[in-house]
Parts: C-alpha cells; sequence; structure tokens
C-alpha cells in the first residue's frame, strides 16, 4: 500500500492542516512526528528505499526498530496537505536505538525537522510514561500560550493552575498539569533534554515565547491537548484585557471535586499545597495600575520571589524586575489613592481563585453578593473604569431630519492633456484602465460616477 493512502498519513497532514488552520504554524514553524503500528509499517514496508545510518545524540532502546512519520526540517504546515512527499518523510530507528535512516518521502534534499532529537527523546519517555500507549509528539507556536508566558512568572505549577481555573475541560484533558521550561536556543540538545525530562510528568510542556511541545496516543488526543491549552491561555488572557477585577475563577476545592468524581488523580500531582510566589505579575494583570503620587512606601516593595523546591522550572527562573518608581507630580493635584497592600505571599488557593479575594475583594457566589455589591466593596485602587454607563443625554428620539437628495454629478471630464481618452465602459466603473500607448505600462484610475 501507498503511504499517502494510508489512514494514519491522511490524519497526519489533516492534523498538520488543522494547525495550519488554526494560525499555529507562521513561515515553517512547528513540526509532528507519529510512531507508526507495526502493522501500518508492515503495509508500507514495499515503498521504502534505504538511505545511510545516522548517529543519535543518545540512545533509546524502547524505539529500537520503529518507524515513524515525521515533518521536514523547514516544511511549511500551510504547504504539507499540498506536497506530502517533500513535506514528510518515515524514519526508521536501528535496532539497538542508537542509529536512524530515512526510508521514504524527503523528496529532493529534505530531512526531518530540526527537532528531530526532542522529538525522538519525548517519544521514548512517553512510551515508558504511558505504557507503549503514546504515538504522537505535535510542536506548535499558539499565539495566546505564548502571550501568556510574557505576563506570568515562569513557574509551572502556577501556569497550569491558571489553565485549570480557567474552563472545566482543562483538568480533563491535562490533568497531570503543563510543564514550563526556561527559554532555550530552537532545535538544541539542551531543549531537547529539557522537554524529555519534563516530558516524564506530563504530556505537555510549554517553552515560553516560542510554543507548545505535546504528546499523545492519538493524533486526536494531542491537538485536543494542544487546543485545550491555547483556548484556556486565550479565556485567561482575555480577562486580564478587559481590565475588570478577577472576581470569579474555578478553585482548587471544585478542581479537586472533579477529579475526585472522575478520578483524574490531580490530588496526588503536587500541583496543589505548595508554597507560591508573590502575584506582583497579577496586581498589574488584573487590576488598571494605580496612580501613585509618591515613591512606594518601602513596605510595598516586591519581596524576593520564592523558588518551589524542586522545581526545575524556577533554577532558571529570574527575579521580577523592581517596578520603576511613578513619576512624581504635584501631590495636590492628584487624588489620594489607596496603596497596593503588600500582604503575605499568597496561598495556593489564593493563587489560583486569584488575589483579589485575597486582598480582601469580595468572590461573587455567596448569597447576598451582587455583582455591583462585590464592586462597591472592591478597594477602588482595582475598580477597573469606568464602572458605569452613562446616562443616555437624551431620553427621546431626535426628529427626523428631511433627505437632501443629491443632484447626480456629471461624470468627471476626461483631462485633455493626457493623450488616451477612453470612453468610459459600462461595468467597468472604478476599475484601474491601462494606457495602450506607453510602452511600459501605465495605469489610471477612473473615479466612480456619484450615485442617485
Ligand atoms: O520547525 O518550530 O522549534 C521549526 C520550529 C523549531
Ligand atoms: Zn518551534
Amino acid at each position: 500500500m501507498k503511504v499517502l493512502d494510508t489512514g494514519f498519513a491522511r490524519e497526519f497532514i489533516r492534523l498538520c492542516n488543522d494547525g495550519w488552520q488554526f494560525g499555529w504554524h507562521e513561515s515553517n514553524g512547528g513540526n509532528a512526528s507519529y510512531r507508526l503500528r507495526k502493522s501500518e509499517a508492515n503495509e508500507v514496508r514495499s515503498g521504502f528505499s534505504a538511505h545511510g545510518w545516522q548517529r543519535l545524540e543518545v540512545e533509546l532502546p524502547r524505539l529500537a526498530g520503529e518507524c515513524f512519520l515525521i515533518t521536514a526540517a523547514g516544511s511549511h504546515f500551510r504547504s504539507i496537505a499540498h506536497d506530502p512527499k517533500h513535506s514528510l518523510g518515515i524514519i526508521e530507528i536501528d535496532r539497538s536505538g542508537s542509529a536512524w535512516r530515512e526510508c521514504w518521502g524527503f523528496k529532493g534534499d529534505a530531512q526531518p525537522t530540526s527537532e528531530l532529537l526532542a522529538h525522538l527523546i519525548c517519544h521514548e519517555v512517553r512510551m515508558a510514561a504511558t505504557e507503549g500507549k503514546s504515538r504522537v509528539i505535535y510542536h506548535c507556536h499558539p499565539a495566546d500560550l505564548a502571550a501568556m508566558t510574557n505576563i506570568v512568572p515562569p513557574d509551572g505549577a502556577l501556569f497550569t493552575r491558571l489553565l485549570w481555573a480557567q474552563v472545566s475541560e482543562c483538568a480533563f484533558v491535562f490533568p497531570e498539569g503543563v510543564q514550563l521550561l526556561s527559554w532555550e536556543v530552537p532545535g538544541s540538545v539542551a531543549l531537547a533534554r529539557k522537554t524529555a525530562a519534563a516530558m516524564e510528568r506530563t504530556s505537555a510542556v510549554i517553552w515560553p515565547h516560542h510554543g507548545l511541545f505535546v504528546a499523545g496516543a492519538t493524533l486526536d488526543e494531542a491537538f485536543g491537548r494542544a487546543q485545550t491549552i491555547e483556548k484556556a491561555a486565550g479565556i485567561y488572557l482575555k480577562t486580564c484585557m478587559t481590565g475588570r477585577p478577577y472576581l470569579s475563577a474555578i478553585s482548587e476545592e471544585d478542581i479537586l471535586r472533579m477529579s475526585r468524581e472522575y478520578g483524574l488523580g490531580i490530588e496526588e500531582s503536587g500541583i496543589f499545597g505548595r508554597p507560591a510566589m508573590r502575584p506582583e505579575g497579577f496586581q498589574q494583570m488584573s487590576a488598571p495600575a494605580p496612580v501613585s503620587v509618591a515613591p512606594a512606601p518601602v513596605e510595598a516593595a516586591p519581596a524576593p520571589i520564592e523558588v518551589n523546591e524542586g522545581s526545575e522550572a524556577f533554577e532558571a527562573a529570574v527575579p521580577i524586575p523592581e517596578p520603576e518608581p511613578a513619576p512624581v507630580s504635584d501631590p495636590a493635584s492628584v487624588p489620594e489613592q489607596e496603596p497596593i497592600p503588600s500582604g503575605e505571599p499568597l496561598s495556593a488557593q489564593e493563587l489560583v481563585d486569584p488575589p483579589l479575594s485575597a486582598q480582601g475583594f469580595p468572590k461573587l457566589g455567596g448569597p447576598e453578593m451582587t455583582v455591583e455589591a462585590a464592586l462597591e466593596a472592591t478597594p477602588p485602587a482595582f475598580r477597573s473604569q469606568p464602572q458605569v454607563m452613562p446616562e443616555p443625554q437624551s431620553q427621546t428620539m431626535p426628529e427626523p431630519q428631511p433627505q437632501v437628495v443629491q443632484e447626480p454629478q456629471p461624470w468627471p471630464q476626461p483631462d485633455p492633456q493626457f493623450p488616451y481618452q477612453p470612453e468610459p465602459q459600462a461595468g467597468l466603473e472604478g476599475a484601474y484602465q491601462p494606457q495602450p500607448q506607453r510602452e511600459e505600462p501605465v495605469y489610471r484610475y477612473y473615479p466612480k460616477p456619484p450615485r442617485g
């Protein structure tokens, strides 16, 4: 059977095309690989041609003898469906798991993705973590997730809890949470190793300011993970962008209820109940910055980041920079503002169900608390502006004004200086019309006649 006639190749190409349609693969960004079942490899093996073996930097014994359909380096996801033989190929791993060779596709001088090593090590790790079920690694560049890495402190546990708190689906789709790495050079051995280490604990690894690396047992599962994470990131960003107080989110208690009900195992994930970082980032995100009339008081200065013990992401975490002191203007001309409460580091619960409640903000959902009451009780510095709709100026409809009917205007007269003066042609009003007398065509704009 021909590779491109198989179900696995068709589904793989569909994933690539869907990722492109979602806007996750600008230029040649992203890559994907699928580990063929033995039966699938046997179906297409007659069409293989053997190339020379190439050494891997690592030994991957679980992958011995496995075949992978994988995107080519530099291939554009936009074009994979149109040109799969150049954009894709199949590679085979040798019997020791320490070398690979091309066996199909990669037409021209194409070769496997620059992230080949990351794919293969992650396949090895995920096979071990899932008793051999994991078959897909998918890397994409979704924008909302990248934006979220710009504004959330570099803590995988915190990142996970923020994503879970956005929509119920997240806890089901990635119950083991996400891991967040520090930035690394794309295609580097260091990035491959860090990603694989993170994949021992999760199927979803975030490369900050770059993209997402997910694993799945099926193409649907891997794509669904990427989509769910990106959707939650988008909801979080949209919430921040409203400038409204962040009044409600799925609480830790509710996530644990879901976990117990459906056996998701979140209780044992270690995501909850860990010491957390101070939420400077949240203060900026969830509320308009208060106008400060004087340099911040000493006790309001950011405390050092508390590093979660044992968290790899934290080794590379950089401290949040001290905010620039606000320009001191004439105190008499600026109204008094309540200072931001400095407080203690937030607890795990307070970080997910975020800081507004932790800083004395009311939470919605109590029997008597309405939205209006919640806003009323919100400290002024954190109220979004404006809180109230302006009163309409007038309750009465304006008197209709008589319509002034414009007299039809004549066509503009052709310019007598200009050598070519064509008659206006029906149907070509507003079109650009070439000037045939000139050697190089010159285009001249004919305005549309005014409509009467
Ligand atoms: O394939 O996305 O990370 C290009 C990339 C590298
Ligand atoms: Zn990438």
